[in-house]
């Protein structure tokens, strides 16, 4: 193939891809719906990002750049479009934002021409990633993530890190104001800003941690109430979902995107983390909060909602779902954004009554196997 032959190839493959329908795969558990494929992958990142189309510079018309993941991705639903604000992996290992965006959530997704540019905080990131988007009824869109440094204090150790919470906000999703990272006493990932005031202040979903992997003595999901998201600082800090003894969330767990409203309570998504002989092993699970009282859980449904399946097992981290993002549209359907192994992104759809369903009348985890099997026994002669 010579130069023009080969781009043409190139823009049919990735035409081909991004223009592909997605299929709908029949629900057994009725929960909700999972698709044949991926809404995003690296490979659906713009051509333009990756090769350069200079006959002189490339005479290969090899790629330049290489994309290798997209995955967890903060979710917005805005005048009937589905946004996502993507992480995407370049194969330097660095993650960036991307939007992209759907007319129906479940295909057609399509990268901006360009990347998100985040402005940096005082002091700069090393790596950003895992946005959480909340339209606040302050007015604004803010987007809250991980924001990644070299632990200095260990200048031996080329794997020491720390994480923080990085704030930003805008009302277009292109232009970003970055507020000072949260103020917290200590390390910060999966911080999720609450839709609503309470009692007249910001609220976060926090996850302390003593490590920059091991939650360590941070006992599961936290709730804070902060007074200034400009100086954003958290004080005090309550566990309100936490880790158990052979759970699955016994490691760690971490808010997803934040808690849904409806007439019930708040739907929360969040993901639990268990140790086995392969590793770690991140599944979905949710539970649901009063709505006067956010923080106060009234249902916690036993095991995981989501684990993986098929091919979503294998990635650059296995048997790992995540999830940030999802959406609940006018009818009330939901759209839950998850990626596989820090890979790629799928999405699955259900509606907010199923979940509340979901939430409401799953068994709680009796946390012994003699009470799981009481359970089973109970459904049984009821359904005699
Ligand atoms: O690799 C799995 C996930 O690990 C981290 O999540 P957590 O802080 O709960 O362990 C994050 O880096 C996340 O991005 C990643 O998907």
């Amino acid at each position: 193939m010579n130069f023009s032959e080969r781009k043409q190839w190139l823009e049919q493959q990735h035409a081909a891809l991004i223009n592909r329908p997605n299929e709908a795969i029949p629900s057994f558990n009725g929960i909700y719906t999972r698709y044949k494929y991926p809404v995003l992958t690296g490979d659906h990142a713009p051509l333009t990002w990756r090769f350069d189309f200079d006959e002189q510079r490339n005479p290969f018309l090899m790629e330049r750049i290489g994309i290798h993941a997209a995955f967890n991705s903060g979710a917005i639903y805005l005048d009937g479009k589905y946004y996502l604000v993507v992480r995407v992996e370049g194969n330097d290992r660095k993650s960036f934002f991307a939007v992209a965006e759907s007319d129906n959530g479940i295909d057609g997704f399509r990268f901006w021409a360009e990347p998100v540019t985040m402005p940096e905080s005082d002091v700069p990131a090393t790596n950003i990633y895992d946005m959480r988007l909340t339209k606040h009824e302050d007015g604004w869109i803010y987007g809250l993530f991980c924001v990644e440094r070299h632990d200095d204090s260990q200048p031996g150790d080329l794997s020491a890190a720390t994480a923080a919470c990085g704030i930003a906000r805008t009302h277009d999703l292109k232009t970003w104001e970055r507020l000072p990272d949260l103020v917290t006493k200590t390390q910060q990932r999966n911080v999720v800003l609450h839709p609503e005031f309470v009692n007249g202040k910001y609220a976060l979903y926090t996850r302390p941690q003593d490590g920059f992997i091991d939650t360590g003595k941070g006992g599961g999901i936290g709730w804070a109430l902060v007074d200034d998201i400009t100086h954003a600082q958290v004080t005090e800090e309550t566990i309100i979902d936490s880790r158990f003894y052979h759970t699955i969330k016994e490691v760690k767990n971490g808010e997803g995107p934040h808690p849904i409203k409806t007439k019930q309570g708040w739907l929360h998504l969040a993901h639990g983390v268990r140790g086995c002989a392969s590793g770690l092993r991140y599944v979905l699970y949710m539970y649901m909060t009063a709505l006067d009282e956010p923080w106060r859980a009234i249902a916690q449904p036993g095991g995981f909602f989501m684990a993986p399946e098929g091919e979503e097992f294998i990635g650059d981290v296995m048997n790992v779902l995540f999830s940030n993002g999802w959406v609940v549209n006018e009818k009330g359907e939901v759209f839950i954004y998850y990626a596989s192994s820090d890979t790629r992104l799928h999405v699955a759809t259900s509606t907010v009554n199923q979940l509340v369903d979901y939430c409401l009348h799953t068994p709680a985890d009796g946390l012994t196997t003699a009470s799981s099997v009481a359970t089973i026994k109970e459904m049984v002669q009821r359904n005699k």
